[in-house]
């Protein structure tokens, strides 16, 4: 199969680009989600696990750092899932020298004597995702960071959508996508999507070709992810990039022409920091 563009080989066949269209393709994307997210010239706190998303996040912020005037530093949360925590840090680390980025480490263990292995409920992908979304909030707020990006793509949207769309849980569709507001005041950072508009697919090619090493293991406790399950019903129901597209944007409209309802934070009497009510759920996890 030839481009569409040069008639030189196609490397992804979905688009029918080359290497070099698919990344100028690709590039492109993450400019429009970082202009509309506005986090130009602000200072970034990039999540990275060592896997294909997050790794292709740290890279193209990296390669447009000076365009974009930011100032990116990497955070590997340690989370203590036996040999899967210590070989995304390895991971993170060799990804962070060939970018020339500071990496932060910080390790559930280290700062709380707690593991995410020490947690034996149910829902145990529940307390990680908690305990994750407080620690990269707590981090970036205590650094004075603007904005936290992550490396959520269009498929974590697209089914995020349409598992709350099955549940009825307006609420949580009116907290969808691509960027968050940072309200210092309320020690709240605003967190940022830069892939909202590109696949897994597309995040894995992009590694790929620019030779960046990401690992491909899943985590022991990955069946019991909600958010797995529900990327397995997309795939049976949205199976192009058009569909995964229309859902998200779909939603984005909905949520312009309603009117969404500020959250008002009140705080958690041990920790300080914001909470729907009472003592938040770190704290509560944590201690449990
Ligand atoms: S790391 Fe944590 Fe995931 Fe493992 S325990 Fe569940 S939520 S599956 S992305
Ligand atoms: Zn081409
Ligand atoms: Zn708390």
């Amino acid at each position: 199969m030839r481009c569409r563009l040069c008639r030189n080989t196609a490397v992804y066949e979905a688009e029918r680009f080359c290497k070099e269209h698919f990344i100028k393709y690709y590039e492109k994307k993450v400019e429009k989600a970082v202009i509309l997210s506005r986090i130009k010239s602000k200072k970034v706190l990039v999540t990275v696990s060592g896997g294909k998303d997050s790794s292709a996040l740290a890279l193209v912020l990296a390669k447009h750092k000076e365009e974009y005037k930011l100032d990116i530093e990497l955070l590997y949360l340690h989370l203590g899932i036996g040999e899967y925590s210590n070989h995304g840090m390895e991971v993170c680390k060799k990804l962070a020298k060939q970018l020339d980025i500071k990496l932060n480490v910080l390790s559930l263990k280290d700062v709380y004597s707690k593991t995410i292995d020490d947690f034996k409920n149910e829902k145990i992908c529940s307390s990680c995702g908690a305990i994750k979304r407080y620690l990269m909030n707590k981090f970036a707020f205590d650094n004075n960071f603007d904005f936290v990006a992550t490396g959520h793509n269009l498929d974590d949207e697209a089914a995020f959508v349409m598992h709350n769309i099955f549940n009825r849980n307006v609420d949580q569709l009116s907290r969808t996508g691509m960027v968050t507001k940072t309200i210092r005041e309320n020690k709240l950072i605003g967190r940022v999507k830069p892939l909202y508009y590109l696949t897994e697919k597309e995040n894995m090619l992009y590694c790929i070709l620019n030779n960046v090493n990401f690992y491909n293991e899943e985590c022991k406790n990955a069946s019991g992810n909600q958010q797995i399950k529900n990327k397995e019903i997309l795939y049976k129901l949205a199976d192009s990039r058009d569909k995964k597209l229309s859902i998200v944007k779909t939603i984005d409209k909905l949520k312009k022409n309603s009117e969404v309802k500020e959250w008002v934070p009140s705080y958690c009497p041990k920790c300080g920091f914001p909470t729907t009510k009472g003592i938040c759920k770190f704290c509560r996890t944590i201690a449990g």
